[in-house]
C-alpha cells in the first residue's frame, strides 16, 4: 500500500481539505507535534483555512521525540483524524500542517522558522513538564538540564524557553514585531505562567530584552479540551482501510472538542471561531472548571482505576463503585468553582460522565496516571484548599491524594511492579525508600518540595484522612477500599 502524501487522490467519501494546502503560506509555529495537537489546534486551523483562508498553515517541531517528524514529514504533513463516538466513526484528512521539524537534528531550521516574520503565532503543547519552569517560583528552572544548557549557549537553544527567548531576541534586534505566544497545555493561568517563565529566562541573559518581552509580547490564556488517547496499531489499521493508503501519522479522538481563548492577538490570528473556538476576555474560570472537574476526576480515576485493574477510563464507568466516586469527585470539584454565567456545572459533570463512558475510546488509565507531580497541584491540591476555605468536605480530594500516594509505591496489590513515569520518580523512590506503612508514606511524600500548597498539610483533618484512606488501600487492597468508600456515600 502506498503512503499518504499530497500526490495521492483521496476517496470522495472522505472529508478532505476543501482548500489547496500548498496555496496557503505558514503563519503559526507549533512546538509539540503529538496526538493532542493533531486532534485539536491543527483541526481548528484546518477548518479556519477552509472557511476563511489566510496564510496560517503550521510549521511544527518536536523537541523531544523524532517520531512525529518521521510520521508527518514523508506525508507532506497530511494525516487522518479518526473520531470515535458511541454512534460510529468519522474520518477526516487534515491539511493544516505544512512542515515537521525535529529538535534533535534541525535546531537551525526551527530557529529560522521562529524568526521568520511570517510566523505570527507560536503555539505550544509540550505537556506540563515540558516548559522547564519551576512552578513553585514561577521562573525558569535552572536545575532543568535543558534550561541550564540554554542559559549557557543561548544562541543554540534546545528547549522551549531557550527557543522562544532566542527567537524573540533576534526579531527584536532586526526591528521585527514579536509573535504571539499561545500556551495550549493543561496548566492554570497557562498564558501568564509561560509569560513569567519566558521573562525570567530572558532576565537571566539580558534584562532589556526581558523588559521588551514583558511590554510587547502577548501571551493569551487558553482552555483546551479533547480526550485523545495514545494511538494504537488499530488506529493505523483503521486509517489504512478508510483512506486506502498507509498513514503512519493517523490519530484517533472523541467527537467532543472545545477551545476557549483570550482574544489578544496583536499580530493577527486564523478565524478559529469558524471551527467553534470561543473567544473570551478572561479564560481563567473556564480553565479552572476543566482542570478541576475533567482533569481532576481523570487523575482520581486513573490512580485508583489502574490499581484496581481497570485498563481503560470507560471500564471505570462500568464499575458501580468507581462511577459513584467519579461523580462525587466531579460535584466536589464543581463546588469549589465560582459561578460561570451560562454554564451549568451539573450538566457539565453529566456530559463528562458520558464522555468518560464512550465505549469506542480506549483511553488507558496508565496514560493519565503519568506525571502525577506535574498534575496534582492544579487538579486536586489547590481545589482542596478552596474546598476547605468554603467549609466543604475534603474527603474527595483526600481520597484522590491517597490514590496518587498508593500509586507512587509502584506495585499493584498482587506485588506486580510498574514504572511510575514521572519526572520526579527518582526523588519519589528515594523519599519512599521501600516504606509500606501509610503514615511513613504520607510523611515521605509530604516532604517533596514545591508540590504542596502552603497550609494544605496542616489543615485540620487533612493528613489523618489521607493516612486513613491510604492505610486501607495498603492493608485491604485498592478494590476493597473503593467499594467501602462508595458504600459509605449516602444516596
Ligand atoms: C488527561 C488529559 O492525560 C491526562 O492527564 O487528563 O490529557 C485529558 O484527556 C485532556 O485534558 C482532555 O482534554
Amino acid at each position: 500500500m502506498d503512503r499518504l502524501d499530497a500526490s495521492h487522490a483521496l476517496p470522495a467519501s472522505l472529508q478532505t481539505p476543501s482548500y489547496t494546502p500548498a496555496d496557503h503560506g505558514t503563519g503559526i509555529f507549533h512546538l509539540g507535534l503529538g496526538a493532542f495537537h493533531r486532534a485539536h489546534q491543527a483541526v481548528y486551523t484546518d477548518t479556519a483555512l477552509a472557511t476563511s483562508g489566510g496564510d496560517w498553515r503550521i510549521v511544527g517541531a518536536s523537541l523531544r521525540s523524532a517520531a512525529p517528524v518521521e510520521e508527518l514529514a514523508p506525508q507532506d504533513g497530511l494525516y487522518t483524524l479518526i473520531e470515535r463516538g458511541s454512534d460510529g466513526t468519522r474520518a477526516r484528512v487534515i491539511g493544516s500542517i505544512s512542515t515537521a521539524l525535529s529538535g534533535a537534528t534541525q535546531g537551525a531550521e526551527i530557529l529560522a522558522a521562529l524568526v521568520d516574520p511570517a510566523t505570527r503565532i507560536v503555539s505550544l503543547t509540550v505537556t506540563e513538564k515540558g516548559y522547564g519552569i519551576d512552578r513553585a517560583t514561577g521562573g525558569a528552572n535552572p536545575a532543568d538540564p535543558t534550561v541550564a544548557a540554554d542559559l549557557l549557549t543561548p544562541e543554540h537553544p534546545r528547549g522551549v524557553l531557550g527557543f522562544l527567548v532566542r527567537a524573540l531576541a533576534v526579531r527584536r534586534a532586526a526591528g521585527a514585531p514579536p509573535f504571539t505566544v499561545l500556551c495550549c497545555d493543561n496548566l492554570p493561568d497557562n498564558g501568564a505562567m509561560l509569560r513569567a517563565g519566558v521573562v525570567d529566562f530572558a532576565t537571566r541573559l539580558d534584562p532589556e530584552l526581558a523588559t521588551w518581552i514583558a511590554q510587547t509580547v502577548a501571551f493569551p490564556g487558553t482552555m483546551v479540551d479533547r480526550i485523545t488517547p495514545a494511538r494504537t496499531e488499530q488506529t493505523l489499521a483503521d486509517a489504512a482501510s478508510l483512506i486506502g493508503l498507509t498513514d503512519l501519522a493517523a490519530i484517533e479522538t472523541e467527537p467532543f472538542t472545545q477551545w476557549v481563548i483570550e482574544d489578544h492577538f496583536p499580530t493577527g490570528r486564523p478565524a478559529w471561531e469558524t471551527a467553534g473556538a470561543i473567544f473570551v476576555e478572561d479564560v481563567a474560570p473556564y480553565e479552572a472548571m476543566k482542570l478541576r472537574m475533567l482533569n481532576g476526576a481523570h487523575s482520581m480515576l486513573a490512580y485508583t482505576g489502574y490499581l484496581s485493574g481497570h485498563r481503560y477510563v470507560r471500564d471505570t464507568m462500568t464499575d458501580p463503585a468507581m462511577r459513584r466516586l467519579i461523580k462525587r469527585h466531579l460535584l466536589a470539584a464543581a463546588a469549589t468553582l465560582a459561578p460561570l454565567p451560562g454554564i451549568d456545572f451539573t450538566a457539565y459533570a453529566e456530559a463528562l460522565c458520558h464522555r468518560f463512558a464512550n465505549p469506542a475510546i480506549a483511553h488507558e488509565t496508565y496514560q493519565i496516571a503519568m506525571d502525577g507531580t506535574q498534575k496534582l497541584p492544579q487538579r486536586i491540591l489547590h481545589p482542596a484548599m478552596d474546598a476547605a476555605a468554603a467549609g466543604q468536605s475534603l474527603r474527595p480530594f483526600a481520597f484522590a491524594t491517597a490514590g496518587w500516594m498508593r500509586y507512587c509505591v509502584g506495585q499493584l496489590d498482587n506485588g506486580q511492579a510498574y514504572a511510575l513515569r514521572d519526572p520526579r520518580e527518582q526523588e519519589i523512590a528515594r523519599a519512599l525508600d521501600g516504606r509500606t506503612d501509610a503514615s511513613g508514606i504520607v510523611a515521605a511524600l509530604g516532604g517533596l518540595p514545591g508540590l504542596w500548597p502552603d497550609g494544605l498539610q496542616t489543615l485540620p483533618g487533612w493528613s489523618d484522612m489521607v493516612t486513613e484512606i491510604l492505610s486501607d488501600m495498603m492493608t485491604h487492597g485498592v478494590t476493597q477500599t473503593l467499594q467501602a468508600e462508595a458504600t459509605s456515600l449516602a444516596d
